[in-house]
């Protein structure tokens, strides 16, 4: 059966890269991208795209009938700190938007579904390095309750309905082709364009808290691969932990001066610190590598340089 994927929240951080590996892999017109405002030039010329609201669930429905939609990406959502200034939209959007995609599948117009989780799902009392796949789960942000809700309805859907849902604890993502949309972690790719444009960065992280991270290659590599794999290696219905590399604001400034000596970070704690602090440092991720065989390709250097290279050639172009 051709697959047919629709994509929802097509022009963020994950989307924009998201939308073109998977046009690669499964042609053009098979990949709808769609979201409230227009995605990047690349996934605008390249295939169909739809301005959806995610709220709608008449416009979503009639939009997975037009295109015959087998299987939907949902990415739309209010990331950690956005959540956390405006909690009435965060726990509506990321919840609402689940039931809708969900409801998709239980009324037979989808055969599959992805939906991504992320760290923010555990909290202060969790264990915080090395933090297993089952283990203390008490969230305190907004963005962290709707995903750990969501990963209650991932599985609930799955036992109950027979809904083929997948799912990542995606790490902070870093990539040079869009920027962030509004979380904790969004320090740890501003670090780069501060530091090619201006030589310096004041960080909002104190120096030595560390999150796990990972390179969108790796990230967009997993999601696919998750998504791709045979139904019965995929045991985990809830979400799979992801490793990443972990390090701190003070570590990545120090492989940052790597490629720019003069390169000079000031640190300046916000409100984020808090929710930073709340998650793991280090994540523990056998499950997702005995299941689906997962492996990570990006380190911190391999990560830091070929972000490097690709913002500087990105920055002459503009120039
Ligand atoms: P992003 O903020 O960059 O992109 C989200 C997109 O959703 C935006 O383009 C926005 O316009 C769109 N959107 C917002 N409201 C919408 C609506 N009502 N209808 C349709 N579209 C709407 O987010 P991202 O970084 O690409 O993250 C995607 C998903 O991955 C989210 O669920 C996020 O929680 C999860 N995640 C991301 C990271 C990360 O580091 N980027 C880490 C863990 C989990
Ligand atoms: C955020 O910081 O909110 C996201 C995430 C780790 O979920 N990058």
């Amino acid at each position: 059966m051709r697959e047919r994927i629709l994509i929802i929240g097509s022009s963020g951080q994950i989307g924009t890269e998201l939308v073109m590996e998977l046009r690669k892999k499964y042609g053009n017109e098979n990949v709808i991208a769609s979201d409230i405002r227009p995605s990047c030039k690349e996934v605008m010329e390249s295939g169909p795209f739809e301005e959806l609201d995610i709220m709608n669930q008449s416009l979503l429905i009639s939009i997975v009938i037009k295109y015959k939609v087998t299987q939907v990406y949902l990415l739309a959502a209010l990331l950690s700190a956005t959540a956390e200034q405006n909690i009435e939209l965060g726990w509506k959007l990321n919840m609402r938007s689940h039931s809708h995609v969900l409801d998709l599948a239980k009324d037979g117009l989808i055969k599959k579904i992805f939906w991504p989780s992320s760290i923010a799902v555990f909290g202060p009392t969790t264990p915080r390095e090395n933090t297993p796949q089952y283990t203390v789960m008490e969230p305190n942000t907004v963005y962290g309750i709707t995903k750990q809700s969501g990963e209650r309805w991932n599985e609930y859907y799955f036992n109950k309905f027979g809904i083929d849902v997948r799912s990542i604890r995606y790490p902070g993502l870093i990539g040079w082709k869009a920027s962030p949309g509004g979380g904790t972690t969004d320090y740890a790719v501003d670090i780069f364009h501060q530091a090619i444009q201006y030589g310096k960065y004041e960080s909002f992280l104190s120096e030595n808290t560390g999150l796990p991270m990972m390179y969108m290659p790796d990230a967009i590599r997993a999601t696919i691969e998750l998504m791709e794999a045979p139904a019965e290696q995929v045991k985990i219905r809830s979400s799979y932990n992801l490793a990443g590399i972990s390090f701190t604001p003070k570590q990545l400034a120090s492989e940052i001066k790597k490629h720019i000596p003069d390169f000079e970070m000031t640190y300046n704690p916000d409100f984020r610190q808090a929710i930073a602090d709340s998650w793991p440092s280090s994540i523990n991720d056998n499950y997702a590598q005995k299941d689906w065989g997962w492996e990570l390709k990006y380190n911190l250097e391999k990560m830091t340089s070929n972000m490097m290279k690709n913002l500087i050639e990105k920055y002459k172009t503009i120039a």
